[in-house]
């Protein structure tokens, strides 16, 4: 039928087994798939498809928010968004991102690559175990996504067209906005701070009218500045790794918004590991060299990040910002490298907020990560909270000041020795 109907592991091989997709991904014999639902996000259904000929993901929305149940519900739309985002991401940045092999509107479902043997990223590293090339990987994607998604790459009229397509995507903005910006610095219903502890501290900073104000600057940015296509929910359960690769998934929140916006939530969960940390990592040494390497995947992202920005700069500005006859003609091409290095500036300022509300969120709001959640010792998951929320306290409110990365990581290493 041409109506939408959730799939069950019961239901999915009578129902997709037809589709040639499947023949030749998972085999033709679809009496003889296993399936499995696997889904540990908070919005949909995840199941895994294997077969004689091969295995594939079938993701498919849910009319509502799974962690929450179908007293909040959500537009099946977001498919559509998150496959618009997939093949835009492949794209901008080809192998970043699992293959999609058949989008169904109507099901809101999606057939893609299965990545294997990856796991999610943030399950590696509670693991203590490394990610060989991440800083590389991720400072790549989250700076050619900016640059091709904008007005400095793409034609105008392309550019206004997506924009507009991804104007849709109201209901997973609104999650941001409220969850993610607004929530978490009031008593709000949905959130979920669980460690008592910390009750002082959470109502100290919701006093705090300057870093409230601060906080509605970003969300400002967020709502209004449309620079170009974000994947809008890049944290650690977004990355999918084996100890030498690191692939994208989940863009369903894609959105057009400020070019620090992905990398800034990203930096902001790899904050958060890094004070989780010693409750992973029994050992103190072992536990300090892994911190160390989470301090330096953030300092190769930038730095990896603001030279891909550069060469793509130099290279490939076509778009209608900065053009290049503007400078040329002068006969040198140094103001817009001098535009270039104070974008770079911005995109830095607006990072830093985006990375400090994150760290917020994720202990007073409604939706937590796993490094902290996990953390049986209630003094122990206290202390790594509180150093999260100082830490990103103190990132929101000085953004505009500190002087670049290793500013950033200086303050995280003094967080984390008191
Ligand atoms: C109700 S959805 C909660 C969170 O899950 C997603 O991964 C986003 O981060 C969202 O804020
Ligand atoms: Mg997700």
């Amino acid at each position: 039928s041409s109506e939408y109907k959730a799939l069950s592991p019961e239901t999915l091989a009578d129902r997709l087994g037809g589709l040639d997709v499947m023949k030749k991904t998972v085999g033709r014999n679809a009496e003889g798939w296993t399936v499995r639902e696997v889904g540990d996000g908070n919005l949909n259904l995840v199941f895994i498809v294997e077969g004689e000929a091969g295995s594939v993901i079938v993701k498919q929305a849910l009319p509502y928010v799974r962690l929450v149940g179908d007293s909040w519900p959500l537009p099946l739309k977001r498919a559509f968004f998150e496959y618009h985002a997939l093949i835009r991401q492949e794209a901008r940045d080809p192998g970043s991102v699992p293959e999609v092999l058949h989008f169904d509107e109507t099901q809101a479902l999606i057939i893609m690559e299965r990545l294997q043997p990856h796991i999610i990223l943030r399950q590696q590293t509670m693991e203590g175990r490394k990610v060989e090339g991440l800083g590389r990987a991720m400072g790549l994607f989250a700076a050619r996504t900016a640059f091709r998604g904008s007005d400095l790459s793409m034609k105008a009229g392309d550019k206004k067209a997506d924009q507009a397509l991804f104007a849709g995507n109201v209901e997973l903005c609104d999650i941001t906005e409220t969850l993610v910006f607004t929530d978490p610095y009031y008593d709000a219903e949905m959130n979920r701070h669980t460690t008592p502890q910390l009750d002082g501290i959470v109502a100290d900073l919701r006093r705090d009218e300057a870093l409230k104000v601060e906080v509605q600057h970003m969300k400002r940015a967020f709502t209004s500045r449309g620079e170009t296509m974000c994947h809008g929910d890049l944290h650690a359960g977004s990355i999918m790794v084996t100890d030498t690769e690191s692939r994208v998934i989940d863009p369903e929140f894609a959105f057009y918004g400020p070019f620090g916006f992905d990398i800034g939530m990203l930096i902001g969960n790899y904050l958060m590991a890094y004070h989780a940390m010693p409750a992973h990592i029994s050992d103190a040494n072992a536990c300090g060299e892994f911190q160390a390497w989470i301090l330096e995947v953030i300092e190769e992202t930038w730095s990896v990040y603001c030279a891909e920005f550069l060469r793509l700069w130099r290279t490939e500005r076509t778009g209608i910002l900065y053009p290049k006859a503007l400078y040329e003609d002068q006969g040198h091409d140094f103001a817009s490298e001098s535009a270039a290095q104070q974008l770079l500036g911005e995109i830095f300022r607006d990072l830093v907020g985006f990375a400090g509300i994150e760290m917020h969120r994720r202990i007073l709001g409604l939706a937590h990560v796993a490094e902290l959640d996990t953390i049986e010792d209630e003094d122990l998951k206290a202390k790594c909270e509180a150093k999260c929320l100082k830490l990103g306290q103190m990132l929101v409110m000085n953004r505009n000041r500190l002087t670049g990365m290793d500013a950033v990581l200086a303050a995280a290493r003094q967080t984390e020795t008191g």
